[in-house]
């Protein structure tokens, strides 16, 4: 059984997860109706792992015996400003997610609560992937710059990284 401070970081986390999946598809939509169809499937791809990891972690609370909560969602923004003002919000969120599961992290390495650090590990390896990613995509945005045609040449490296 999880320490009930545990069980509540790990609610709160679900419920993060759950905002980031709603996050990046609402930029999804914003990035499809600037016509900006590689951005826009890049986005939607990563909202649906990000449900992943929300299910991931659902799971992981019911099977040690506790009640996986799913709270009150924020609604996420729909307005940006670029595509750098939207990739630098992701970069940013996914640093929010990084802290917030190092935190979980460390608090289960104090308790003794190995099962959950283990079971954290996957989403700390996963987080240092995705920062990269995002990294990669800032950079990628950089170089090409937004000016004239650059736009259509950064949509078209993005969706060139959707997973399949
Ligand atoms: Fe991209 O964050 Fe989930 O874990």
């Amino acid at each position: 059984m999880l320490k009930e401070s545990i069980i509540k970081q790990l609610n709160d986390h679900i419920n993060l997860e759950y905002y980031s999946s709603n996050l990046y598809l609402q930029m999804s939509a914003w990035c499809e109706v600037k016509g900006l169809e590689g951005c826009a499937s890049f986005l939607s791809a990563h909202a649906r792992e990000e449900l992943g990891h929300m299910h991931r972690m659902f799971k992981y609370v019911h099977e040690t015996g506790a009640l996986p909560v799913i709270g009150e969602i924020k609604a996420p923004p729909t307005k940006f400003n670029s595509i750098s003002d939207l990739f630098t919000k992701v970069f940013d969120h996914e640093c929010l997610i990084t802290g917030r599961i190092n935190e979980i992290l460390s608090h289960a390495i104090e308790a003794g609560d190995h099962s959950t650090a283990a079971f954290l590990q996957w989403f700390a390896t996963e987080q240092h992937e995705e920062e990269h990613v995002f990294h990669q995509i800032l950079d990628k945005i950089k170089i090409i710059g937004e000016e004239g045609s650059g736009v259509f040449f950064i949509d078209r490296a993005i969706g060139g990284m959707v997973k399949h």
